[in-house]
């Protein structure tokens, strides 16, 4: 076993493997940015170094201060989490090279997997099968328009060094090839710097499933059950459970036994995962993620195995300790992640902020995975992700009402998070029957009237003194006079969340004609050229922030004089993109 991780992450996930290390007497060092000096993940190591810088790029990407780090503090092993340097080979292969181990697979099965055309090709060469699409780059639309005659539509373009949806685009007729290519490569060069697409037949509405595997350096592979992550919304995944309810056996195991091949043909070692689209009793294989991935604990309730100690053992070189044989899955997990986010209206808006209060559900089968405590800051730089709500039942049922009950308990103020929409996505027929798909989030579930998760609620708990209120509402055209006990400082009605900067993801200073980013990102799309004439409140630009595209609209109309940024672009909050006159 090794003598001291460092663990190149934050948040949840790096508290997540300093309490694995911790575990296994294994000493752990954290490195934090300039902004997470103070953070639970650098309070929790045995030590802690600065990376200095804010952004991600200035402080937990930026492998010379990294390097520096390993090499003071004597680490003989390296944790990524997920993320950050986790599907980095190169990464892999530089701190390997200074004899340092990688917790995670070898660079060669990061790079086979990196790119979906050749893991693609990699699943093929051991007889698993993609959704039937073509393994060649498209360069002519003509292709496109030949897989379509043959295999009907709708198409999906995807690119090819790309992940996680982005730049996947779907043609639903002839007519929408050209288009779409060319959305398709201005996307996938955005996001990816490469511009290589490639074609499968798109189904409309799969289930998404995977499958996790372990592998030691001793060829022994095996697969720990299956994950359902369908309840998702712009592929960021909102609840994931295991097992996938509804599947039939010989599927299960079928899936279980591809994913094992899929491992076993790149020569994985570690822990992984093969994703699978499920639809109409087919399932085909989508792609491998070669990380540890958010949703593990799922699998971890219903295996009674500790996947961050597997992955120690086995990077330290130890033999797994049991067989395919020995897994069994036991009852039903729910993960809820909770983002601070505010779902109202099913906007998802980031809210990032200082935590003023964080009260964590407990009791039989809750287990809370945070990377916060109350005080401290969900910075606008990083992933907003609180924590994880993972739930244990006998069955699925006991297990939806025991996370519905741990959320009742939960308590969160001075961020939004995204607590209604679990809720609201937990209480919903389709969910409780299993019959979502991957679409059932944006296309069914109806957030209008999802509110924010800062309200109040009951006073109780509350610690600040309050005062009486009568106030009048109006329900239904009938008034009523309501009374209400609210802190002496606060208004009396609608509190608002005490520090969390709600203006996020809106216009520039309205009336200015200078347009900025509300906070920091990347440039994906520009709406408009110079000369255009444009309305106030007209999109100029797309901002992907904290993972969710934004529209950064006009404060004034007028005509566009300047366009200062092009796709791909990083900005900073403040940042003018357009000049309006
Ligand atoms: C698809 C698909 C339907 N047909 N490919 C989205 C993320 C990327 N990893 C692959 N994705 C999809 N690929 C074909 N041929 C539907 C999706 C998809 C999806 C997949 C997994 C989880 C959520 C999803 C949400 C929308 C679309």
């Amino acid at each position: 076993m090794f003598n001291k991780v460092l663990i190149a992450n934050r948040g949840e996930i790096a508290v997540r493997i300093i309490r694995a290390c911790r575990e296994q007497g294994v000493a752990t060092v954290a490195v934090y940015s300039d902004l997470d000096r103070d953070a639970l993940h650098t309070r929790l190591a045995d030590e802690a170094y600065a990376l200095g810088g804010q952004t991600a790029a200035e402080s937990y990407l930026d492998v010379e201060a990294i390097m520096g780090v390993i090499e003071r503090s004597g680490a003989d092993a390296v944790h990524p989490g997920y993320g950050f340097f986790s599907e980095n080979a190169d990464f892999a292969r530089a701190i390997t090279e200074r004899g340092v181990t990688f917790i995670g697979p070898p660079p060669e099965a990061i790079e086979v997997m990196g790119d979906k055309i050749s893991a693609r090709l990699a699943a093929e060469a051991v007889g698993v099968l993609g959704v039937p699409g073509t393994t060649e780059f498209i360069t002519d639309p003509d292709q496109v328009r030949a897989f379509g005659a043959e295999h009907g539509y709708p198409i999906a373009i995807k690119a090819a060094y790309g992940g996680g949806g982005r730049g996947m685009k779907v043609v639903a007729d002839e007519a929408a090839i050209a288009d779409a290519i060319e959305s398709a490569q201005r996307e996938a060069l955005a996001y990816f710097a490469r511009d290589e697409i490639y074609m499968e037949r798109y189904l409309t509405a799969p289930r998404h499933i995977e499958i996790q595997i372990l592998a030691d350096s001793h060829g022994n592979v095996v697969y720990l059950g299956d994950r359902d992550c369908s309840a998702q919304r712009r592929h960021q995944k909102l609840i994931e459970e295991a097992p996938a309810p509804g599947l039939p056996d010989d599927v299960r195991t079928a899936m279980g036994e591809a994913a094992v091949k899929v491992a076993k043909g790149c020569d994985y070692t570690n822990a992984g995962t093969v994703e699978f689209l499920y639809e109409d009793g087919e399932f085909f294989y989508l792609e491998m993620n070669t990380r540890l991935q958010v949703e593990h604990p799922v699998t971890e309730l219903v295996t009674g195995l500790d996947l961050v100690e597997q992955q120690l053992r086995m990077a330290a070189g130890e033999p797994l300790e049991f067989t395919q044989d020995d897994v069994t899955i036991t009852g039903h997990a729910i993960e809820v992640r909770i983002n601070a986010e505010d779902p109202t209206g099913g906007k998802f808006l980031p809210s990032p902020g200082r935590i003023d209060t964080l009260k964590v559900p407990d009791g039989y089968g809750v287990r809370f995975d945070g990377g916060y405590e109350a005080g401290d800051e969900i910075s606008q730089f990083y992933d907003n992700l609180v924590g994880k709500l993972v739930v244990w039942g006998r069955d699925r049922e006991t297990a939806i009402r025991r996370t519905l009950r741990a959320l009742g308990e939960m308590d969160v103020r001075g961020v939004a998070t995204t607590i209604p929409a679990d809720v609201a996505i937990l209480e919903h027929p389709d969910f409780r029957a299993a019959t979502h798909s991957t679409k059932w989030v944006e296309d069914t579930l109806d957030l209008s009237e999802v509110g924010s998760s800062t309200d109040p609620g009951d006073d109780a708990g509350d610690q600040e003194p309050t005062v009486r209120k009568d106030i009048s509402v109006e329900v239904d055209g009938k008034r009523f006079a309501v009374s209400m006990w609210v802190p002496e400082a606060a208004p009396a009605a609608g509190r608002a969340p005490s520090r969390s900067k709600r203006s996020g993801a809106g216009s520039s200073a309205s009336g200015s004609g200078e347009v900025t980013v509300p906070m920091q990102g990347t440039i994906i799309k520009v709406l408009v050229a110079v000369g255009d004439t444009v309305e106030a409140g007209e999109g100029v630009c797309v901002l992907e922030a904290m993972k969710m595209e934004n529209t950064v609209a006009a404060g004034k109309g007028g005509t566009v004089t300047e366009v200062r940024v092009v796709p791909g672009d990083s900005v900073g909050s403040g940042d003018i993109v357009a000049v309006i006159e």
